[in-house]
C-alpha cells in the first residue's frame, strides 16, 4: 500500500471545496490515515515547494499558500501516488480534463486548489514534512476487503 500527502490549498478551503475533495478520494475507495486543518509558515512552505526555488512564482506560491488556512491530509491506497495525480488533472487547470478535480472545479494555475505528491519518493519526503509519526491513526478499514482482491 501506498500513501500520498494531498492538502487543499487556501483558495480550495475558502471556496468551500473540502468536503468535495474529500468525496473523491473517499468515494474512489481511498482511506484516510491523518488530517489536519493548519496554517502552514512561509518558511514551511519554501521547504515544501524547495524543488520549484529558481522558479519566477516561487515567492509568490510560498506566500499564498501559507495565507490562510490547508486541509493537509494522508491518503492510502494501491498506487495511490500515480491515481492521485490523475484524479488531480494537470498543474494548469485550463489542461485539466473535465473529471478531474482541477479540470472540474477551478480555472487558473496559480489558484490550483489542490496539491498532491508527484512520485513515492516525494510522497514520502512530504509526508514526513507535515506529519508526526503519532499523528497517524491506525485503524481497519472495513471496506477493504471490497476493495481489494
Ligand atoms: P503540481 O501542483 O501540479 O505538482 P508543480 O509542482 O509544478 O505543480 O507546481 C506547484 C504549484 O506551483 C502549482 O500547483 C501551481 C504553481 N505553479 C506551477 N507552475 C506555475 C506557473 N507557470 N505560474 C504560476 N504558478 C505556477
Ligand atoms: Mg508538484
Amino acid at each position: 500500500m501506498e500513501r500520498t500527502f494531498i492538502a487543499v490549498k487556501p483558495d480550495g478551503v475558502q471556496r468551500g471545496l473540502c468536503g468535495e475533495i474529500i468525496k473523491r478520494f473517499e468515494t474512489r475507495g481511498y482511506k484516510l490515515v491523518a488530517a489536519k486543518f493548519v496554517q502552514a509558515s512561509e518558511e514551511h512552505m519554501k521547504n515544501h515547494y524547495l524543488d520549484l526555488k529558481d522558479m519566477p512564482f516561487y515567492a509568490g506560491l510560498c506566500k499564498y499558500m501559507s495565507s490562510g488556512p490547508i486541509l493537509a491530509m494522508v491518503w492510502e491506497g494501491e498506487s495511490i501516488v500515480k491515481m492521485s495525480r490523475m484524479m488531480l488533472g494537470e498543474t494548469n487547470p485550463a489542461d485539466s480534463k473535465p473529471g478531474s478535480i482541477r479540470g472540474d472545479l477551478c480555472i487558473n494555475i496559480g489558484r490550483n486548489i489542490i496539491h498532491g505528491s508527484d512520485t513515492l519518493e516525494n510522497a514520502k519526503k512530504e509526508v514526513a514534512l507535515w506529519f508526526k509519526a503519532e499523528e497517524f491513526v491506525t485503524y481497519a478499514s472495513c471496506a477493504q476487503p471490497w476493495l481489494y482482491e
